[in-house]
């Protein structure tokens, strides 16, 4: 019987087998058969296929990406230098300073509020995840390119990671009364989900999320990564970027956006696709 903790040898033998083309089933038989606790044995297969095939997968898959020079702190995008303040790897997570001028954000809230009035009654239902909020949160979509500003907004995200316009949603606008918040939730459709063979027929999954911030909160509204203990303050103008290279919990991009304890607070959303969305 051996002794029932995960060692470097353990993970090594695994990593062996299954790269020898046993699969996850049979080793995980092989475990049992000398006396390990299925749980454990599960736990270490889960836990060394994860530390192992999750960057094998995610070098292998174009991803959007911010592409910077060696030792540069800001990336041109298009029409505007753009700040790379913050750069995570696992998440990937990116935190972008002045990616839209304090015009623009203004322009993009004027723009959506007539809309946000219009659509007080419907039901919020983005598909993905839902805004949890006491009636104090609301939402918008602009078609892409259906005006100059998102036009330019949206030429500006492409550039900036490297990633067609095509293969965008359009923006969502939504705004956060005082105590709206929206739970943590991860932005990719969930393959388990019925609806979403239908989803992603229209340009496959979700592969990452821009997070605009379109005014400063008076206080609360941070994006929240849980997984990782990290949150992004909502900074006008300011972005939050984050891929996952599989709909999958192991990307650690379960985020959220945390209460707005005072004021208001606006976002436009950007989801990239894998395939072009129309
Ligand atoms: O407004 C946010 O901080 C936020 C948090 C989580 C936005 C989204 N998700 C989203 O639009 O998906
Ligand atoms: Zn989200």
């Amino acid at each position: 019987m051996p002794e029932q903790v995960i060692t470097p040898e353990l993970r090594q033998w695994i990593i062996e087998q299954v790269s020898a083309g046993h699969s996850s089933a049979s080793v995980l038989g092989a475990m049992k058969a000398s006396g390990w606790t299925e749980s454990i044995a599960l736990a270490a297969l889960e836990n060394t296929l994860k530390a192992q095939a999750l960057p094998l997968i995610e070098a292998s898959r174009l991803l959007p990406e911010v592409v910077m020079n060696e030792g540069a702190t800001t990336v041109w995008a298009h029409d505007r230098e753009v700040m790379v303040l913050v750069s995570m790897a696992h998440p990937r997570v990116l935190v972008l300073g002045g990616l839209l001028s304090p015009q623009e954000c203004q322009e993009m809230i004027e723009l959506a509020q007539p809309r946000l009035a219009r659509s007080e009654t419907v039901v919020n239902a983005t598909g993905a995840s839902e805004v949890n909020v006491a009636r104090t949160s609301q939402g918008m979509f602009f078609a892409r390119a259906e005006n100059e500003l998102c036009a330019r907004v949206e030429a500006r995200m492409a550039a900036l990671l490297n990633w067609p316009v095509e293969r965008g949603e359009g923006l969502q606008i939504l705004r956060y009364g005082p105590g709206a918040e929206y739970k943590p939730h991860y932005d990719y459709f969930d393959p388990m989900q019925s609806g979403t063979p239908a989803v992603l027929r229209r340009g496959g999954q979700r592969v990452a999320t821009l997070v605009t911030y379109l005014n400063t909160p008076a206080a609360g509204g941070a994006t929240i990564f849980p997984d990782v203990g990290f949150q992004v303050s909502a900074v006008a103008g300011n972005a939050v970027f984050f891929s996952y290279a599989l709909p999958h919990p192991m990307t650690q991009t379960l985020h959220g956006g945390a209460p707005v304890l005072a004021g208001e607070k606006w976002v436009a959303t950007k989801w990239l696709r894998e395939q072009r969305f129309e």
